[in-house]
């Protein structure tokens, strides 16, 4: 049974007021050059929150030249890196003291579970900051032993001005994984956040101001992506550009970016992650894990295991197990306590998904769970699940992007390989097994960028995480994300006296 529609209409009081709403442009809240501003809306009733400066072109330049001027002559890069690791530790230690309003207000924003946010999400951003502060004073070159009379070295330094834009699905962590790895590397920043989900990152960036960053490494642009986010992209001024969101809005940035400069680009883009219960599990930990894969956030995870493939012998077994899990799964205002599912995001995202839920039936998958919204107002939708899915399916090929669960039959290994693997996407992999050889065998086989093994969205700071195919390049998180930050220096001398 789904929580009572009292769940998802009564609504509770967020603790916490909105501080800011202007742009943040060399370390000054200032309205945007228009004096325009967007409404930021409640996703569990529509309501407005607040209005918000809307950043287009003129303050993207004004962001810009902003981290140019901080760049070519401010500290940042030029302090020591000691000194940069000890602002993003005070950084992280302001945020721990103020865990409880940060995570209110992504809550209010973006609709996800308060103790989701509270106990899970401010809490990976600080340990995020923290593993970053690590690594600001470790980033060195080389000498090389090269051939002939010369002494070589390489050095690895900031690239620049860095663009970044982020989606709304987890627009603290997306914040965290973009501006970390930059600024350990002693860069300065721009950074478009989502028109969705503009709240948090102004907020926590006053604290890192207040932690010491000098003004104008980071400017937080609030604003739409054909307007602010494509000036950022197109920018002459801007060194390198690192996005997160569609694949469609990939291409776009893909273009834009080699139109104007031909600035690197990074990009993390969306994906249909298999999720594949071999023979040998435990069906209601396996159905528990599966659930989890998919559901976390709303669905709204671009590594969501959204193609569940699972062995003809556990098949009927998981898929009556699964719809009961489905059907227990609490929904309601995110800010109750013991809520697993919040609203979806928006109206577009919430038709979108009731769009692929009716192809699903259209195409002759069994519904099982679901199918449905919930309640009368907000974006809040029925955890639905479908049975007996087909590859060549909409729902099966398509990211939902929902909470809507596609279970897939298949007999043996190399079958399951082949389809998991027959997608334009390969950002993540799932594996529910215990036989070492089946495990070995898909962690090698299965073409994505991560490969959870009898676990699922392990996002700790350390891990890289990141694409194959269409699903994007460069890799966010870990000491891999470093190399997207850094430019490469080789240093030849000529040596008068090779034999020292
Ligand atoms: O994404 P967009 P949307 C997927 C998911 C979702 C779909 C659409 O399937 O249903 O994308 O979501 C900015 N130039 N993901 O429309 O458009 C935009 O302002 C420059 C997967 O929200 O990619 C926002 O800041 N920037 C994903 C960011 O791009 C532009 C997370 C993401 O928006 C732009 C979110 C332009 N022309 C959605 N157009 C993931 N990989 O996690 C838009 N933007």
């Amino acid at each position: 049974r789904f929580s009572t529609a009292a769940a998802v209409e009564e609504h509770i009081t967020p603790p916490v007021d909105v501080q800011h709403t202007q742009l943040l442009i060399n370390g000054q809240f200032v309205d945007a050059a228009s004096g325009k501003t967007f409404p930021t809306l409640d996703p569990r009733t529509g309501d407005v929150i607040a209005c918000v400066a809307e950043g287009d072109a003129e303050d993207i330049n004004r962001a810009v030249a902003a981290a140019r001027k901080a760049f070519d002559e401010g500290p940042w890069p030029r302090m020591t890196a000691y000194e940069r690791s000890r602002i993003l530790l005070r950084f992280a230690d302001l945020m721990e003291k103020h865990n409880d309003e940060i995570a209110a207000l992504e809550t209010w924003d973006n609709g996800k579970p308060y103790e989701q946010s509270a106990n899970i999400e401010v809490p990976m951003l600080i340990r995020l900051m923290r593993y970053y502060a690590g690594w600001a004073d470790k980033i060195h070159g080389l000498v090389v032993p090269a051939d002939g009379p010369h002494h070589v070295q390489v050095l690895h330094e900031p690239i620049g001005v860095v663009g970044q834009i982020i989606p709304w699905n987890f627009p603290l962590l997306m914040f965290g994984w973009k501006i970390g790895p930059a600024l350990a590397c002693g860069n300065t920043i721009v950074l478009k956040t989502a028109e969705q989900t503009p709240l948090s990152a102004l907020y926590v960036s006053k604290l890192l101001h207040e932690a010491g960053l000098p003004e104008g490494v980071l400017n937080i642009i609030s604003g739409f992506g054909p307007t602010a986010g494509a000036a950022l992209a197109s920018h002459m001024e801007v060194d390198k550009l690192a996005f997160t969101g569609s694949t469609p809005t990939g291409k776009i940035i893909l273009e834009l970016a080699s139109r104007s400069n031909l600035k690197p680009v990074t990009l993390e883009l969306g994906g249909k992650s298999p999720m594949i219960i071999m023979d040998d599990a435990d069906v209601d930990q396996a159905v528990e894990l599966a659930h989890f894969a998919l559901f976390f956030n709303q669905g709204q995870c671009c590594c969501a295991g959204s193609r569940t493939f699972v062995h003809e012998r556990v098949y009927d077994e998981f898929v009556e197990k699964a719809k009961a899990r489905a059907l227990k799964r609490i929904v309601g205002d995110p800010f109750r306590q013991g809520v697993e599912q919040g609203p979806q995001i928006d109206e577009d995202q919430f038709r979108k998904i009731l769009g692929y839920i009716k192809s699903g039936t259209d195409s002759g998958a069994t519904l099982i769970a679901g199918g449905d919204r919930l309640g009368s107002k907000g974006y809040f939708i029925q955890p639905t699940v479908f049975a007996d899915v087909k590859d060549e399916m909409k729902i099966a090929r398509e990211e939902i992007f929902g909470p809507v669960q596609s279970i897939l039959k298949f007999s043996d290994l190399n079958e399951v390989i082949r389809r998991a693997n027959a997608s334009h996407y390969g950002l993540a992999a799932g594996i529910f097994s215990n036989n070492m050889d089946t495990v070995n065998t898909l962690m090698r086989a299965l073409r994505a960028g991560s490969v959870f093994v009898n676990c699922f969205d392990v996002f700790d700071a350390a891990i890289p995480f990141g694409g194959y195919k269409m699903s994007g390049h460069g890799r966010d998180k870990g000491m891999d994300s470093l190399k997207n930050y850094s430019q490469i220096k080789a240093v030849v001398t000529a040596l008068k006296n090779p034999a020292w």
